[in-house]
């Protein structure tokens, strides 16, 4: 691909003009510069979770991505992958913390996130790795070691670090893992209860079924045009095209646009929508003012809740105030909690059910205190507007999400085409998927009969300090197991999780803790034992559009930082530590490149059978992707439409085939804070909680837009939002005046758990009495590893609490009480984004 520039292209590629300048230079001397500086680059092809990338490498160096030419609407975010790769914070070679090195196991703790690092060979960390495995193994047993390692690794089929994690942790005898995650705890939980689906997950109806026939939608907590950015998978942000048509084809229509969110956020702003601010964490009131508005004034379709539904009584006394704590949840009564003053919640309702009404549900609510109840509360009052299977009516609870919505190509079954798939109305796949490493050997042997334990992933503190003790959760009651030692592959616990001070001090309980990551992440730097792993850029591998329609080659583009190693192949070298059997049940004799290959054929192979013919591997691998036709019926999805037309043959999931506005079985858990059905539960802490007395300001903590959670947060996107190179922190121009604060400043921001320091951004685009601060700035704490100590940087999980959801889920929170000071003083240096000092580098 390189070619020598002649004398003549080079003057012109200088954009030289001034020839006497030029002409001193020895002809003999241009190729030797030319070859350094002067080569055409080299292109490449790769992927990410913010798009699949043409890579340009110019002289060894990752200089640039660009986005792939499929790509619908490219995001800034891609522009961090070659930053990110050069950052200072990369880990170069493995590291051991001194103490532990010294003492092993039996280390110092305390002196996590404050020791010296020393730099170790991989052939001493593999050691000290495997070794530790096995110690705790005969100790302990195999669950005293956590392999939940939750976290949003890279894309990629193969080195899929999670997963790798797994395996490995299998074959030498099993581990504790996890269920659910931080995004979807809670709703996940609840809506398999009242729909018979997880509604986090389930699919929409179409975005062009919206265009078409939506006249109102409502925005409940969510943030489309932010949080669509980025995808589990890799996005082709083909949802900007339709979120753009439904805006145009809205306007043209009169279509309404409501946020409402105490933010007016990005997709407010979009869509020019009416924005109704709520109080942080008090949704479900404000949706039983509307149900109990709809209920009285008689507007409610009460045939769908008759036909559909099935517990609308036992809600309705609740509801009128004829049951549990006997108050009638009226506009007012919600009013008083929410904010959101009673003719809003009336308008809103008449409004919703006097035209075809989408609500579209986000996550945030249910990352709160109660969190069960929002979504619960959300299908209710659909079912109440009963547009429920109507086009462009009911609701859809992921539309934020992955390009969730997006008519797609739906994975082949593998099958044969028959005459009836061809005919059928809806979702004919023409994408054969793409499969991955799966965390079980196709080898059979011992490890088949590995001892497995699992946890709610986000209680995973509570574990640490409440070992052996009995918890509840989701109708069981279970014991949490005690956990000697942790490994962590491609997450970032000491950004994800909340209660920083109260985690660090829990994480001491570990024995030994390894973190294998690309950057001296804040996790990295509370480990025992951190091992680099290459980036997506640095290494080959295939991965698929999250929404299916391509396939797509990651070719390396560049040479590993360092001595940075493919996630692979360090579980590969561990398990060399054990036994040739044990090694071959993790490679199944396969050369990586092999492996990559393998899930192409198996994708080649189901896409044939369905009469779909993809290009050979070698011509996939040179033209970088492969692309799968959208079927046309697939823009015609409507939710729920099959089970509204005959709801006794389409019968949900759910034990009485309807939508259970009463859940016997819930009801049946006796849970204090999660009962038969939706109900407005005081979180433990909001506006009106007593704690307001102290700190009055309900702090928020949105998905942040130049980042995805932590990552990237060490290139220079930073500086597209930081404010004196602070996290920044949104707050009311009163609330900001009342506290002496001016825009720019530097605060202080606290509560009883903890401190931040934050840069001030006073604007109206926030409501009084709420502040916000997106979650995944790095945790840099003053004094490393000392419970309490001011983060300099701003990381928001220093200020929310770790308190589970209810009993039911055991989900994870986003919401907290705070106050905020101007910071006095000289303004601390940000050390977090350099790697710390190494002995022995
Ligand atoms: N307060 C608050 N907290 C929250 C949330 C919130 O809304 N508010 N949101 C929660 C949610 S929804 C989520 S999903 C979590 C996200 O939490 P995480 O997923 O833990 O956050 P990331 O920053 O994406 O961390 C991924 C890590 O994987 C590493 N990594 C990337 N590629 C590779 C690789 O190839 N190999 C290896 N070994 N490592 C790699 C990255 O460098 C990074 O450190 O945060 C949760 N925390
Ligand atoms: N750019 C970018 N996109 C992302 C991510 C990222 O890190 N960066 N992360 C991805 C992941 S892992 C996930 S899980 C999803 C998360 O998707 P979500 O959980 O839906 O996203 P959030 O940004 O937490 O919240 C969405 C909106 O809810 C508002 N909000 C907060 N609290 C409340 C409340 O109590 N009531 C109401 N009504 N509104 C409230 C916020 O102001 C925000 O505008 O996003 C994904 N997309
Ligand atoms: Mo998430």
């Amino acid at each position: 691909m390189t070619k020598k520039m002649d004398r003549r292209s080079f003057l012109k590629a200088s954009g030289a003009t001034a020839g006497a300048v030029v002409a001193t230079i020895q002809a003999e001397a241009i190729p030797l510069v030319g070859d350094s500086l002067l080569n055409d680059h080299e292109k490449g092809f790769s992927a990410s979770h913010f798009g699949a990338v043409v890579t340009h490498t110019r002289n060894s160096r990752f200089e640039s991505a660009t986005p792939f030419e499929g790509d619908a609407h490219p995001v800034t975010l891609v522009e961090g992958l070659a930053a990110r790769t050069y950052a200072e914070d990369r880990i170069l070679y493995p590291c051991v913390r001194e103490d532990y090195l010294k003492h092993g196991y039996k280390s110092d703790k305390s002196k996590r996130g404050n020791d010296t690092f020393v730099r170790v060979s991989w052939e001493t960390a593999f050691d000290l790795v495997a070794n530790e495995i096995k110690r705790v193994n005969t100790t302990y047993g195999p669950t005293a070691i956590y392999g939940g390692s939750y976290g949003w690794f890279c894309v990629g089929s193969l080195n899929n670090p999670q997963a790798l994690l797994n395996r490995m942790l299998g074959i030498t005898g099993g581990y504790t893992g996890r269920t659910c995650t931080y995004s979807t705890h809670a709703i996940r939980q609840i809506t398999p209860y009242v729909g018979g689906t997880d509604e986090s997950s389930a699919q929409p109806t179409v975005y062009p079924v919206l265009i078409e026939h939506s006249e109102c939608i409502v925005f409940w907590g969510c943030d489309p045009i932010n949080t669509n950015q980025i995808a589990w998978g890799v996005p082709t942000h083909g949802v900007y095209k339709y979120l753009k048509e439904l805006k145009e084809e809205g306007k043209k229509r009169g279509v309404k646009f409501y946020v409402i969110d105490p933010v007016y956020n990005n997709t407010g702003m979009y869509f020019g929508a009416e924005h109704i601010q709520i109080r942080p964490t008090t949704d479900v009131a404000m949706m039983l003012g509307m149900a109990h508005y709809l209920y009285k004034e008689k507007l409610y379709n009460a045939d769908f809740i008759k036909k559909y539904t099935i517990g609308f009584d036992q809600f309705k006394q609740y509801l009128l105030g004829e049951s549990e704590d006997m108050v009638a949840k009226t506009p007012e009564w919600a009013a008083s909690i929410c904010g959101v003053p009673v003719e809003v919640i009336k308008m809103l309702a008449k409004e919703c059910v006097s035209k075809r009404t989408m609500l579209m549900g986000g996550w945030s609510t249910q990352r709160a205190h109660h969190g069960e109840q929002p979504n619960w509360m959300l299908i209710t009052l659909a079912s109440m507007l009963g547009q429920i299977g109507l086009p462009g009516g009911g609701y859809g609870c992921n539309y934020h999400y992955s390009s969730n919505g997006v008519p797609m190509p739906a994975a082949a079954t593998g099958n044969p085409l028959t005459k009836a798939d061809a005919d059928a109305k809806d979702f004919a796949s023409a994408s054969p998927g793409l499969s991955g490493i799966s965390i079980k050997s196709k080898i059979k042997g011992p490890w088949d009969k590995a001892k497995m334990e699992i946890i709610p992933v986000s209680r995973i503190v509570e574990c640490l300090e409440n070992a052996g003790k009995e918890y509840n959760f989701d109708g069981h009651t279970k014991k949490w197991p005690e956990l000697k030692m942790a490994y962590w592959a491609g997450g970032n616990p000491f950004h994800h999780h909340q209660d920083r001070n109260r985690m660090i001090k829990a994480w001491q309980k570990l024995e030994t803790f390894v973190v294998q990551d690309n950057f001296w992440t804040a996790s990295a730097r509370m480990a025992d034992i951190i091992l680099p792993a290459t980036t997506e850029q640095e290494r080959n591998d295939i991965t698929k559009a999250h929404t299916n329609e391509y396939i797509f080659a990651m070719k390396q583009a560049v040479a590993p930082a360092g001595e940075a190693m493919d996630d692979f192949d360090i579980f590969v070298n561990i398990l060399r530590r054990f036994t040739a059997e044990q090694v071959l049940a993790f490679t199944e004799g396969k050369s990586k490149m092999e492996w990559i290959k393998s899930f192409y054929q198996a994708s080649f192979d189901k896409a044939a059978k369905s009469g779909v013919k993809m290009p050979t591997f070698d011509a996939f691998w040179e033209k970088g992707y492969v692309y799968f036709e959208t079927p046309e019926s697939a823009k015609k999805f409507i939710k729920h439409e099959k089970f509204r037309a005959n709801p006794v043959v389409n019968r949900l999931g759910t034990p009485s085939g309807k939508i259970e506005i009463f859940s016997k079985k819930i009801a049946g858990y006796n849970y204090k804070e999660c009962k038969g059905h939706p109900m407005w539960f005081e979180p433990m802490e909001w506006a009106g909680s007593k704690v307001a007395k102290e700190f009055p300001l309900s702090l928020v903590s949105p998905h942040p837009k130049y980042r995805l959670h932590s990552q990237l947060n060490n290139t220079w996107l930073r500086h597209l939002e930081e404010v004196n190179g602070r996290e920044p922190i949104w707050m009311h121009p009163n609330d900001a005046k009342k506290r002496g604060i001016k825009n720019g400043d530097v605060v202080r921001v606290f509560n009883k758990r903890g401190q931040v320091l934050a840069g001030a951004v006073v604007t109206e685009a926030i409501m009084e009495g709420a502040v916000r601060m997106q979650e995944g700035a790095w945790y840099d704490p003053k004094e490393a590893g000392k419970v309490g100590t001011l983060c300099v940087h701003g990381d928001v999980n220093v200020l929310i609490p770790d308190v589970g959801t209810s009993e039911l889920a055991q989900g994870n929170q986003a919401t907290a009480l705070v106050e905020i000071e101007k910071f006095k003083g000289e303004v601390p240096a940000i050390s977090i984004f350099k790697a710390p000092k190494i002995k022995g580098a």
